[in-house]
């Protein structure tokens, strides 16, 4: 008796942790913001109001999908139960039910446009940019690494961003900053908190992707043609990213590190960096500065 009321109250508690994941999930599940988080399930926490809205879009198929599969796991049981050779020994011999095949054509129809309307407002919101306060242009190189550049009118310079290797790491993390594995880089994208930012993506030799998982973006940097997205960000903080799209052997090693300050941060930081970086500097230099 004892042992099964503990099995049925475990069994309770399990399917409340899935309804739980599923539902109240993407945001407060272990999800890291800006990295991943251990044992984190559910997406990284969203900054910027496409993530958001990546999320909510998520969440309503999820609700979609859930319905969908409970009233067809309903209808298997019934026909499973209620007209298997035993409990239905003679079989009827319908063949249409008008009232039954419109439903089953309208339905999905209509399942598909509630769907379709959220996702074109969605594509939209990411496609059509608005204008921008900054502009930055990101390069995939095809020796594994991305390249920043601030046009003339938003600083004019250029400089290389590189992973990490282990003992760079040890050194970063000695110097007080965080520098996650496989994702801290020696010089990263700074950018100011709420202030639209245009990032142009393009790549030298091969296909790379941009993408950062908190900001609700991930576009192809293609050889010989100029991609671009958008962000907000709505805090200030580090946020990482990494390459997305399989671009050879340091495909894993070419992550994205991108720091949101406030304004008057990144006047300091952009009169900076235009020294440091006026002759086209190179990176590896810099080691990434406290969180
Ligand atoms: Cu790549």
């Amino acid at each position: 008796m004892r042992t099964s009321s503990i099995g049925h109250r475990a069994a309770i508690r399990l399917a409340a942790a899935g309804i739980a994941l599923v539902f109240v999930a993407p945001a407060a599940l272990a999800a890291g913001t800006g990295q991943p988080e251990p044992w984190q399930i559910a997406m990284q926490n969203p900054v910027t109001p496409v993530a958001h809205d990546v999320h909510l879009f998520h969440t309503w198929l999820v609700w979609i999908i859930t319905a969908i599969s409970l009233f067809v796991l309903a209808l298997l049981i019934a026909v499973a139960v209620k007209f298997n050779d035993r409990a239905n020994p003679v079989p009827a011999r319908t063949t249409h039910n008008t009232l039954l095949e419109v439903a089953w054509t309208i339905l999905p129809v209509l399942i598909l446009v509630a769907i379709a309307i959220p996702s074109f407002r969605l594509l939209r919101e990411q496609l059509i940019i608005p204008k921008p306060d900054v502009v930055v242009k990101a390069t995939g190189m095809n020796a594994w690494y991305w390249t920043y550049e601030y046009p003339a009118d938003q600083g004019g310079f250029k400089f290389e961003s590189f992973m990490l290797d282990e003992a760079k790491r040890a050194e970063a993390i000695r110097a007080g900053a965080s520098a996650p594995r496989l994702l801290a880089t020696d010089t990263e994208l700074v950018v100011p908190v709420n202030k639209v930012v245009k990032v142009q993506v393009t790549a030298e030799g091969v296909l790379h992707a941009f993408a950062l998982p908190s900001f609700g973006i991930k576009i192809d940097a293609v050889p010989g043609r100029l991609n671009e997205t958008w962000f907000k960000a709505e805090r200030e903080g580090v946020y990482y990213g990494q390459c997305s799209e399989l671009c050879g052997n340091g495909h894993p090693y070419m992550p994205i590190q991108i720091r949101v300050v406030n304004d008057a941060d990144y006047a300091a930081w952009l009169a900076d960096a235009k020294k440091k970086y006026a002759g086209g500097g190179s990176g590896g230099v810099r080691l990434a500065a406290t969180d």
